[in-house]
């Protein structure tokens, strides 16, 4: 499933490029004078961090800008951090410290 979302990422940004490569005649001027720059940013992203082929870290956005992040620490699959996100700035964050799959310690910012 994590291999997946690098080749997505790949694709998208292979999609302008290869078009540009097989455009007969040169790219139009833009219409508009400033087409709004979207970023491609995927609505979560999830990350093997102990390449154990497993994920254990998911970016969750929002608008293209995070708003949670999750976060197996013990690697057993569960997530057992949550960090949440207002304006890119971390406002609060839970934690399951005895990994019994319920969080017991709240954090704000
Ligand atoms: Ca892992
Ligand atoms: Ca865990």
């Amino acid at each position: 499933m994590v291999r997946t979302i690098p080749i997505i990422v790949l694709l998208l940004c292979a999609g302008p490029a290869a078009a540009h490569a097989e455009g007969a005649e040169p790219a139009p001027a833009p219409e508009t004078a400033a087409a709004p720059s979207v970023p491609l940013t995927p609505k979560s992203v999830a990350t093997d961090q102990n390449k154990d082929g497993k994920p254990d870290q998911w970016e969750h956005y929002e608008n293209g800008v995070i708003a949670r992040l999750e976060t197996d620490t013990n690697y057993d699959g569960k997530v057992d951090e949550v960090a949440y996100f207002e304006e890119k700035r971390l406002v609060r964050g839970e934690k399951d410290i005895d990994h019994d799959g319920k969080m017991d310690q709240w954090f704000t910012y």
